[in-house]
């Protein structure tokens, strides 16, 4: 039996980089699939502490709220730095990769129609931000000399918005060998390339 169960909705959605990391690191994980007429019914939605998915189960530890999880997961996993300092970083780094994340799904839910051409507009902007940290990092992760879960979380970020904007890497070079760097990883590639991950929307309203 995998130790981690996660609940949520078939998107992609905040559930991308916990799984990269789980593949990343050869851990297998259980899946609960809900679909949106069954979590509408509310009995699940009543359990939740903030009444929202993604959910995790690791043994009789329950988390929820995509950060926490990827945290946790990261501590399980060494992948939260060699030290405290770099943990702090690391936590700096995840946060920024969270404000953007909330930029586009808010573009995505709420004003892709009138609002996704100036969002790639300003998209350079918030990109350059990661391009300059990944530039000062030899080691081509964001913090120090291993990967951790704010990797996943830029990588999965990353991907999106290519598929958003396929040219939004093109004027940065450290992000996009970061990109080739993570998904040459033998089993996070095994993962990209799988049914299982392909045949999940990126987004809940079908927009991407
Ligand atoms: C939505 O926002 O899928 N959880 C979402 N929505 C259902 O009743 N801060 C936390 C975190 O980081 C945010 C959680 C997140 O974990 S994810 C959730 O639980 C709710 O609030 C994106 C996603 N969307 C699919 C979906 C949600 C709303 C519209 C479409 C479910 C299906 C239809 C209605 C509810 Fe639906």
């Amino acid at each position: 039996m995998p130790p981690y169960t996660i609940t949520y909705f078939a998107v992609r959605g905040r559930c991308g980089a916990m799984k990269f990391m789980l593949s990343d690191q050869g851990q297998e994980w259980k899946e609960v699939v809900v679909p949106f007429d069954e979590w509408m019914k509310g009995d699940l939605k009543a359990t939740c502490v903030f009444g929202q998915l993604p959910k995790v189960q690791d043994g009789d530890l329950e988390l929820v709220q995509s950060n926490a999880i990827l945290r946790h997961l990261g501590r399980n996993h060494d992948a939260y730095g060699s030290n405290n300092k770099e943990a702090s970083q690391i936590d700096m780094m995840n946060d920024g990769v969270e404000d953007l994340r909330l930029k586009y799904v808010k573009m995505i839910y709420q004003e892709y129609d009138t609002g996704k051409d100036k969002y790639i507009k300003e998209l350079p902007d918030h990109l350059s931000k990661f391009e300059a940290v990944l530039a000062k990092n030899k080691s081509g992760f964001l913090v120090g000399g291993k990967v951790s879960f704010a990797d996943y979380s830029l990588l999965e970020v990353l991907l999106n918005h290519q598929v958003l904007c396929p040219t939004c890497l093109d004027t940065f070079p450290a992000l996009k060998a970061f990109v080739a760097m993570m998904t040459a990883r033998p089993k996070l590639k095994a993962f990209l390339d799988s049914e299982d991950f392909k045949k999940l929307p990126i987004n809940g309203n079908g927009k991407q």
